[in-house]
């Protein structure tokens, strides 16, 4: 697994604005659209593409256009939905599939509620969104739940981490070279409510509570 910690200025600016928990819902939404735009940047640095032969009104030039099949961008709900503008912003021609994914809090395991995917990936580069990386849980769920569809390689799109839910990841997926992660910071720790610390809260409340 590839672990793409964005550092940028405008990144961490961006991200202390969403930390502040006065910051009002509607504030939260937009500045979770710009950075995941700029998170975005650096997640699809290995997107497919492929030279192509255009025209220019000068001459002919060759070009670059995006390979089939097209990407895949997949929110897992509710808060990922949050990241879904920001990405569709940078990656427009991009497919968009569904997963809705609860995690036991007792248990820690996921309860897969909703899925909106087409049933075979084989060949596709999938981009999940899901702005927290706490225990881990859902994010390998979601993984493992594309990788086992067929997908050439999936890269998971998170605002926050938590250490010990990278380390969890890591586990689950070892040092497969077809995953990745690309976050705006890496918190230190989890509260006994699993909760990442210092954190931003719970993402979905901030946008939709
Ligand atoms: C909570 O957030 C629970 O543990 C769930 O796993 C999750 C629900 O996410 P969302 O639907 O609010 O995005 O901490
Ligand atoms: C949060 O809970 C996020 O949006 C994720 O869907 C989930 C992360 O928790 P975990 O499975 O990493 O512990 O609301």
């Amino acid at each position: 697994m590839e672990l793409i910690h964005v550092h940028h200025p405008l990144v961490d600016h961006k991200l202390t604005v969403l930390r502040d928990k006065a910051t009002a819902p509607s504030v939260f939404r937009h500045l979770v659209a710009e950075l995941v735009a700029l998170l975005a940047y650096e997640a699809t640095r290995q997107v497919a593409i492929e030279e192509i032969e255009i025209e220019t009104p000068v001459s002919k030039a060759t070009g670059w256009a995006l390979k089939e099949p097209r990407p895949m961008v997949v929110p897992v709900l509710r808060a990922g939905l949050g990241m879904l503008d920001g990405m569709l912003a940078v990656l427009p021609s991009a497919e968009v599939g569904f997963l809705g994914m609860v995690r036991n809090d007792e248990s820690l395991e996921i309860e897969t509620y909703a899925e909106r995917l087409p049933d075979d990936l084989t060949g596709r580069q999938c981009f999940i969104l899901d702005p927290m990386l706490a225990t881990g849980s859902t994010v390998v769920e979601a993984i493992e739940y594309l990788l086992k569809r067929g997908a050439r390689d999936v890269t998971c799109i998170s605002i926050l981490a938590a250490r010990p839910g990278l380390e969890t990841l890591e586990a689950a997926v070892g040092d497969r070279a077809d995953v990745r992660v690309v976050v705006a910071a890496v918190d230190e720790k989890l509260n006994d409510h699993n909760y990442i610390v210092p954190g931003l809260g719970d993402a979905g409340d901030r946008l939709y509570g």
